[in-house]
């Protein structure tokens, strides 16, 4: 039974799935599907697969098309969304383009302002150069969306919470509004940020879910993959056909550590926000500290959207430094539990600093527009203990404002 309380202690948020562990844990996992009956689904690397006669084959034929190890994770995926099909990619961007592929170019295609540094740079440098027609706009601000869209607008890409930025886009509010423009509209959500365990797109009214599997769904640091379920049928034929057709697909390895990592996703996410909200309280209690971005503090604007439609929150906390740049830099160069380098979602903390990495593709002035200023500063909490992590920000915090 889903309680009324999160299991990590936050109240008002939104009951956490039902069964979300014991699907984590056993659908797509069946031994009876492999002759040995192999509790564990066993990673299969053979690129092809023997044929009854010509045509005729036991469900696989070639490792692109389909591949029983990649099988499993994606029935598994699709069950902890909500969804009925799952398409697993060799990229969080392979899985964008994918989805892209759908479309003709010159049909349009409607973005958060803010998003990923890769995903702002795919759709600017790439898809516009193709013909895609693409604007950016603000979707927290619901008459602004209403405004963008036009009569080729085909899709609406979503990110909640954006990166690094940490607001907040109301999925369903944006989804009624993209489909009562044009009910074939495509509501895309990014859901990297969230995980399945956090947040559903899908019940949502979104049409796709999709993510960068390198972040929390396979959760340690060490796969590069992208996920992308749905509920329609005409959209999991789409993409099965542009999974074999584009051919960005992961290996059987690769999947088989996401169809581990799974198994842990409801226990790590959990200890993500504990670790996350008693960070996030110390850093805005915090003289040193600017201003922090976090969607579980009240403080947060969209705090009572993230309540309405999400589980819980990540392990993702933006703040600002007071200070100049080289506070932030100092701060970064003296942290020791978090390692300083790109990505997120992995079980330990890092932390980056967005202007200069991971949103360094995005325009200067578009930069300065959203607030990816100098000071800002990215954390993806981590699983350490939780007085070790605020220790550890207490003294890089301490390192950037000696003596300046
Ligand atoms: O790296 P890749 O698996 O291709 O995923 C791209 C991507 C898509 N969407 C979101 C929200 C992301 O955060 C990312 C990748 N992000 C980082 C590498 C980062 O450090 O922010």
């Amino acid at each position: 039974m889903a309680s009324d309380k999160n299991q990590c202690g936050a109240a008002g948020f939104m009951p956490e799935f039902r069964s979300f562990a014991t699907d984590a844990l056993h659908v797509g996992q069946e031994p009876e599907q492999w002759q040995s009956m192999a509790v564990v689904p066993p990673i299969s690397l053979s690129t092809t697969f023997k044929q009854f006669g010509p045509g005729q084959h036991a469900g696989y034929e070639y490792s692109r098309s389909g591949n029983p190890t990649r099988n499993c994770l994606e029935r598994a995926v699709a069950a902890l969304d909500g969804a009925k099909h799952c398409v697993a990619v060799a990229s969080g961007l392979a899985a964008t383009m994918t989805i892209v592929h759908m479309l003709k170019a010159r049909d349009g295609i409607v973005c958060m302002n803010d998003v990923y540094g890769g995903t702002n740079r795919y759709f600017k440098k790439i898809a516009a150069e193709i013909g895609y027609d693409i604007s950016f706009v603000d979707c927290t601000k619901l008459e602004l969306l209403k405004a963008a869209f036009k009569p080729n607008t085909k899709l609406l890409w979503i990110e909640t919470p954006t990166n690094p930025t940490m607001k907040v886009v109301d999925i369903k509010a944006c989804s009624e509004i993209a489909h009562e423009y044009n009910k074939d509209m495509i509501v895309v959500v990014d859901n990297t940020f969230m995980s399945a365990f956090f947040q559903r797109p899908l019940a949502l009214g979104a049409d796709i879910c999709m993510y960068s599997a390198t972040k929390y769904m396979n959760g340690h640091s060490d796969v590069v993959m992208g996920l992308i379920s749905v509920i329609r049928d005409d959209l999991s034929e789409k993409l099965k056909y542009l999974q074999n057709a584009l051919g960005a697909v992961p290996s059987p390895f690769d999947c088989y550590m996401c169809n581990r990592g799974l198994k842990t996703l409801q226990l790590r996410m959990r200890q993500h926000f504990k670790n996350a909200m008693a960070a996030a309280q110390f850093l805005e209690a915090d003289p040193r500290v600017d201003k922090v971005i976090f969607p579980g503090l009240p403080s947060h604007p969209q705090h009572e959207v993230m309540k309405r439609q999400c589980t819980g929150c990540p392990g993702m906390i933006t703040f600002y430094i007071k200070g100049k740049l080289e506070h932030a830099t100092t701060f970064l160069k003296n942290l020791k539990l978090f390692t300083l380098a790109e990505s997120l979602g992995g079980y330990e903390s890092l932390a980056e600093h967005p202007a200069i990495m991971t949103h360094a593709s995005v325009p200067e002035e578009v930069r300065v527009e959203l607030g990816i200023s100098d000071t800002l500063i990215r954390l993806s909490v981590g699983l350490e203990d939780e007085e070790d992590i605020i220790a550890d920000l207490d003294q890089a915090l301490a390192a950037a404002h000696e003596k300046k």
